[in-house]
């Protein structure tokens, strides 16, 4: 039985990049984990090894009292020992004249090895978030390899999540503490349905509120498109955001979701409203004793079902890219 004491080994694969420079300092701080001491897990290529060490000196410079220790490795074996949480940032970025189908090619020859050096080393009860993208296949490719239960392996969409949350606390003129019930389905991708038909305002329905013509041509564009608008203006991919997304995500995973409120999680489909079974969508999810469970008896309707179907859709053909390579 763990207790306060019993540090929780935690695994940051891409240690060197710009997500995991805050994701880092955010666990180490206790944000994700509470009070339980942290023997970090940074693994990195080869070539940016000597990067993460830098990373791992500043970490260590920052005094953390919840740092237990930190291990530095290009060996995924030695990574993944004993992980009881696992953050899968590192990923192939797209490179110069790629097209999709190679760039979910190439992380598969990352996430199919991860998943069997994670079977091989992890903890049984590991709990793993993919962030590299194209983040819900990958995942899917990691699943299918690492032979761990429904659940276990989640793709990350809170940060879509988070951002639905924004935009709409700043429409309805709220904060984001005020509001639940948001739901984020389908693919980390444009095709995403942010859905608001069960949103609720301390605790009251609010939907009705919002003018459709404002949620169709402006709230889902303007969340599915959030990742570009920030390259455009920061100059750079987000990433603290994205790391406290991460954080978020592990924090409830381990902490619960709070009574009656749900978030978006990506994961393993069990074919719940209408998602064929082992696409990797995001769905409404409580986390309960430790274990994601996706919310049922939503009812939706035709427009509703229409949106769902598409990201589902290109869910379905991202799976048959990779499986035609041979990598499920
Ligand atoms: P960076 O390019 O800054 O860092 C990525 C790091 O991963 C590099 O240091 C690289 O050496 C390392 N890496 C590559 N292959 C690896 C492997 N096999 N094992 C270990 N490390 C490996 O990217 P950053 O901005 O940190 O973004 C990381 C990933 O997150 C990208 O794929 C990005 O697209 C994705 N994102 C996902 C989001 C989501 O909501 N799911 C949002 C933010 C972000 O765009």
């Amino acid at each position: 039985m763990s207790t306060a004491a019993t540090p929780v080994t935690v695994t940051v694969t891409g240690a060197a990049g710009q997500i995991a420079y805050s994701l880092l300092f955010r666990i180490a701080a206790g944000d994700a984990f509470g009070d339980r001491p942290v023997a970090f897990r940074l693994l990195e290529i080869p070539d940016a090894r000597r990067a993460a060490e830098g990373v791992a000196m500043e970490l260590s410079d920052s005094a953390f009292p919840l740092v237990d220790s930190i291990t530095v490795t290009d060996d995924p074996d030695e990574g993944f020992a004993g992980a009881d949480a696992v953050f899968l940032v590192g990923a192939k970025p797209r490179g110069k004249g790629e097209e999709r189908s190679d760039l979910l090619i190439g992380n598969g020859k990352i996430f199919g090895p991860q998943g069997q050096a994670i079977a091989r080393n992890a903890s049984p009860d590991v709990r793993v978030l993919v962030v590299g993208n194209p983040a819900n296949t990958n995942a899917a490719i990691l699943d299918a390899h690492a032979g761990l239960a429904a659940g276990q392996v989640t793709a990350m969409t809170r940060l879509d999540h988070n951002r639905a949350l924004a935009q709409l606390a700043e429409k309805l003129g709220t904060s984001t503490t005020r509001l639940t019930n948001m739901t984020v389905w389908g693919n980390h991708s444009s095709t995403q349905f942010p859905d608001v038909a069960e949103l609720r305002l301390d605790g009251e329905p609010v939907a009705g509120s919002l003018e459709q013509t404002w949620v169709d041509e402006d709230f889902i564009p303007r969340v599915a498109q959030r990742g570009g608008e920030i390259i455009e203006v920061r100059g750079s991919s987000s990433a603290a955001s994205a790391a406290s997304s991460a954080v978020d995500h592990m924090h409830d995973w381990f902490n619960g979701t709070p009574q009656g409120d749900w978030v978006s999680v990506a994961l393993r489909s069990d074919g719940s409203y209408g998602i064929p079974e082992g696409l990797f969508a995001s769905f409404p999810c409580r986390s309960v004793d430790g274990r994601w469970e996706i919310v049922q008896g939503l009812e939706l309707d035709e427009r509703q079902q229409e949106r769902i179907r598409t990201t589902a859709d290109e869910l379905a053909s991202e799976l048959d890219t990779v499986r035609e390579a041979g990598m499920l």
